[in-house]
């Protein structure tokens, strides 16, 4: 499997407000190629399951909550050091500390909804890719 390779998530939030279009814009012109991609309602056991990592966190219980109240788009990315490359265009996980012209800056509303997801390692970016897509899917 290619380690050139990230997974995203354009939040609830993002969908609510119609910026899947703006985002999705932001993506390719920083040059990721779309893999594959779908809308999706994540159940609350997904919800939990995808974020198990932090279920010992305070924030958890309102995460799942915010993930599950509508559709996400979830989607897989390749480019040269994706993995980065990504997480360096959607900015910091608070908005408020996000770099002007990073998705989040321009997108997210604060910590708890902030608009997208990045993988933070190429292992995690497998593992989510996977929970979302099936091999197939993932040409
Ligand atoms: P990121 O990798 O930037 O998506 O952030 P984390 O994996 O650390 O956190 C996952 C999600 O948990 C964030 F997108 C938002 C939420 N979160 C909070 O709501 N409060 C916190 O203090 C930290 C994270």
């Amino acid at each position: 499997m290619a380690t050139n390779r990230t997974f995203t998530m354009l939040k609830p939030d993002s969908v609510e407000k119609g910026y899947i279009g703006a985002i999705l814009e932001k993506i390719n012109a920083a040059g990721f190629r779309i893999v594959a991609m779908k809308m999706t309602h994540m159940t609350n056991a997904d919800a939990k399951a995808f974020y198990a990592v932090h279920s010992e966190r305070p924030f958890y219980g309102e995460l799942v909550e915010y993930m599950t109240r509508g559709p996400v788009v979830a989607a897989i990315l390749e480019k040269d050091n994706a993995v980065e490359d990504f997480r360096a265009l959607i900015g910091a996980t608070n908005p408020a500390d996000a770099a002007e012209g990073t998705i989040r800056k321009l997108y997210a509303a604060s910590m708890g909804e902030n608009a997208v997801h990045g993988s933070d390692s190429d292992e995690n970016a497998q593992i989510e890719g996977f929970f979302h897509f099936s091999g197939r899917e993932q040409f």
